[in-house]
């Protein structure tokens, strides 16, 4: 499979990698190292529209600022490469139609939820993340990762497992880092830029919201809500919300912690978090996935409405 990967990016005329709705280091750090090795006939796309929610935190990546959006997609590819796209339904619009009319589809991921949407699919469950499944992908058929192509492999290792904290994180993982480092990738500039270049409208919003955070079952279980005013308040973009179920997640008693967001097509999503409780079943309910310990869904009700549904769902799961 890994070696019939690099076969169809070889017959390709026109390759799109795709990432998933919003874009996290990850997919973003997959996109592009995959985008460093194919070179000019390979776009990444954001699927978020250019003054709208663009990741201002990873525009340090290279190709990030060229990448195509909703913008500026035009239904030109023989071949699509979804990276770290957990299912169909995390590809949307635009480049649903694209995804649909390629000649090829392939799907690279890590998420255990993941069905194998694409024709060709090499999913990895239970690895730390899509960039190690690509290192080894790689590593298995001999290609030169370069040191640009590293950068991008760490910074997708560094922010999936949280900096190294989840379980994911094997031996394994640190083989991988460490020969990353050793090909020059400078960690501490890269964990400066990936969480120390926080915009004021994240702090100020997310500091908001975990004001307004609500306990339940004596404080095993924490969330809190986001109202489209709220990020019209602080001028907050979709990535600022980034973090804010882990900081609730933090809290000593929390077993699970969740925020409720509310979107401009009216529905609810949700992101969650747990220390020890296996939250895909909870999230799948929903129609949502992701790994046992973070996982996410969108909920098509009122705020209230949704929030009631997945209180009812947790207190099954605790
Ligand atoms: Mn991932």
């Amino acid at each position: 499979m890994t070696q019939k990967i690099f076969e169809l990016i070889n017959d390709a005329k026109k390759i799109l990698i795709i990432t998933h709705v919003n874009p996290d280091g990850d997919t973003l750090g997959s996109a592009c190292a995959l985008k460093s090795f194919i070179g000019d006939k390979a776009d990444i796309l954001l699927q978020v529209s250019r003054d709208k929610n663009f990741p201002n935190t990873y525009l340090f990546l290279p190709y990030i600022k060229e990448a195509k959006t909703f913008d500026d997609i035009e239904d030109i590819y023989d071949t699509v490469i979804c990276v770290d796209v957990a299912s169909a339904d995390r590809i949307v619009e635009a480049a649903r139609l694209i995804f649909n009319h390629a000649k090829v589809t392939i799907n690279i991921d890590h998420h255990k939820t993941n069905k194998g949407f694409a024709m060709y699919n090499y999913v990895q469950g239970g690895l730390s993340s899509t960039g190690e499944v690509l290192y080894k992908i790689f590593e298995k058929e001999n290609k030169n990762i370069t040191l640009e192509m590293a950068n991008c492999l760490y910074v997708s290792i560094l922010t999936d497992t949280g900096c190294f904290k989840y379980e994911t994180v094997t031996g394994e993982t640190f083989e991988i880092v460490s020969s990353l480092l050793k090909k020059g990738v400078n960690s501490a500039d890269i964990a400066q830029k990936c969480y120390e270049q926080k915009q004021k409208a994240m702090v100020m919003l997310q500091a908001y919201c975990l004001s307004n955070a609500k306990f339940e079952c004596n404080d095993k279980i924490a969330y809190t809500t986001i109202k489209l005013k709220d990020m019209e308040k602080f001028g907050a973009k979709d990535e600022h919300t980034e973090g804010l179920s882990e900081a609730l997640r933090s809290i000593k008693p929390v077993e699970i912690a969740f925020v409720l967001k509310e979107t401009d097509r009216g529905d609810i999503k949700v992101s969650m978090r747990s220390k020890e409780t296996d939250i895909t079943c909870i999230v799948k309910k929903f129609g949502g996935g992701g790994h046992s310990r973070a996982a996410g869904c969108t909920i098509k009700k009122p705020m209230d409405a949704a929030l009631e549904s997945i209180l009812d769902e947790i207190k099954k799961h605790l």
